[in-house]
């Protein structure tokens, strides 16, 4: 364990530097204690569930082979156990339908239930976590180009059940945890290549959407989650920005904000307050794309600061529901889920001590100059004396001291799966 007597000492010195300009860094440990971000159980099998041992497949793929990926529910929940009591604050855990107990029967995607979530929300209730969830339309033989858009009425129809059941199970955890689950929905549908039926897969999807959300849920919420391409499915995407950015505003639904899911120069955080105008509320999968949407580990980059002072300038934190996702397999697991999260809050910590009052009246008094002065001073600002002193508080290990925590779980856990 790092010394705390020191950490203590950096802090008072980097809270007095920040008083100087205004800003309360107990303030914003306040604020942060209070963001509980969405671990997505996915990092710790590659999106592998427990239904059936077959491949990933529906536009996304995890790379890698590191061993020690759980194979089963109680793997992943130690799995989780572990990252949690390595991560500063109180998270959410994001289920997917595929992680459902299914007692070894085959229980189809239309066929789901709340009760193949049963141990789940007790587990969750038991460890202090709340749930949130997804309906999942890849990795199955309907999968295909098409799932929601499809204009076979069968296959359309099966995805439509799945996706009801997976609302009514949303429900269910929202209810028992009294608090709402957010439900994210993303299908790949697409095309390889050209594709003149645009408007004709875009209406069908329409119509989908329309029927499943014409069930009212009362303890869960919906989200909508666009995406730039699928891997396969290069050429068109049925669930574009533009496609949803329409549908959300229109229907009163939660836009997802996946960072993976852009143009390479597009930035995300310019999204944030265009969709706070015409949406209540937003949902963000933090990632990292390089060069494609290969969801590598989140870290501390311009894009996660900047997404998360877009946040706090708006002062939109208790509007935005922050998600992570991404799937590396080529690191340990573990490690990975405390690198994505902990960058997300050292970003957010960024944002929160930012002293965008001064940078707000300088822009206003048209100053350019002096703007550009903060702006640059604030990215070097003793910012991580508050973060450790953030951990020191939560009582986890500071900077690399969570590398021994994560090596002996891989000698102790991981190495003998
Ligand atoms: C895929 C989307 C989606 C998935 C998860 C597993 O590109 O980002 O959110 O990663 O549902
Ligand atoms: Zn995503």
């Amino acid at each position: 364990m790092k010394q705390t007597k020191t950490i203590h000492e950096a802090y008072a010195i980097a809270k007095e530097r920040y008083a100087a300009l205004g800003i309360d860094t107990e303030q914003a440990i306040g604020k942060l204690q209070d963001i509980h971000l969405s671990l997505h159980c996915w990092q710790a099998d590659d999106v592998q569930g427990f239904e059936s041992a077959g491949d990933l497949s529906g536009g996304i793929q995890a790379t890698g082979n590191y061993p020690g990926k759980a194979r089963n529910v109680e793997e992943l929940r130690s799995d989780i156990i572990k990252a949690k009591s390595l991560i500063p604050g109180t998270h959410r855990l994001n289920l997917h339908e595929i992680y459902g107990e299914f007692g070894g029967k085959k229980v189809d995607r239309n066929e789901v239930e709340p009760k193949h979530f049963e141990g789940w929300m007790q587990w969750a209730a038991e460890n202090g976590m709340k749930l949130d969830f997804n309906s999942t339309s890849f990795s199955h033989p309907l999968s295909g180009n098409l799932t929601l858009a499809n204009p076979d009425e069968a296959i359309r129809k099966f995805w439509i059940e799945h996706t009801q059941r997976c609302r009514a199970i949303a429900d269910e955890m929202g209810r028992r945890q009294g608090d709402p689950c957010i439900m994210n929905i993303w299908i790949h549908d697409g095309a390889k290549d050209f594709t003149v039926n645009r408007l004709k897969y875009r209406q069908i999807y329409n119509d989908s959407l329309n029927e499943i959300f014409s069930v009212r849920r009362e303890y869960m919420k919906d989200c909508l989650e666009p995406k730039l391409f699928g891997i396969g499915l290069e050429s068109f995407t049925v669930g574009s920005s533009d496609f949803y950015w329409a549908y959300c505003s229109k229907h009163n639904v939660i836009p997802t904000l996946d960072t993976g899911h852009y143009h390479p120069t597009e930035n995300v955080y310019d999204k944030v307050s265009s969709l706070l105008i015409f949406c209540p509320e937003l949902m963000l999968h933090v990632s990292r794309p390089v060069r494609w949407d290969s969801d590598h580990v989140t870290l501390m980059d311009d894009a996660t600061v900047e997404l998360m002072k877009e946040i706090v300038y708006a002062d939109a934190t208790d509007r935005v529901h922050i998600g992570l996702d991404y799937f590396d397999g080529a690191i340990n697991r573990i490690g990975a889920y405390l690198i994505g999260a902990r960058s997300t809050q050292k970003s957010m910590l960024q944002a929160l001590l930012s002293p965008v009052r001064a940078i707000r009246k300088y822009e206003e008094e048209d100053k350019g100059f002096q703007k550009l002065t903060l702006l640059e001073m604030a990215k070097t600002l003793p910012w991580n004396a508050v973060w450790e002193e953030f951990c020191v508080r939560n009582d986890v290990p500071v900077g690399e001291d969570c590398i021994a925590e994560v090596e002996a779980y891989e000698k102790e856990v991981l190495s003998k799966r």
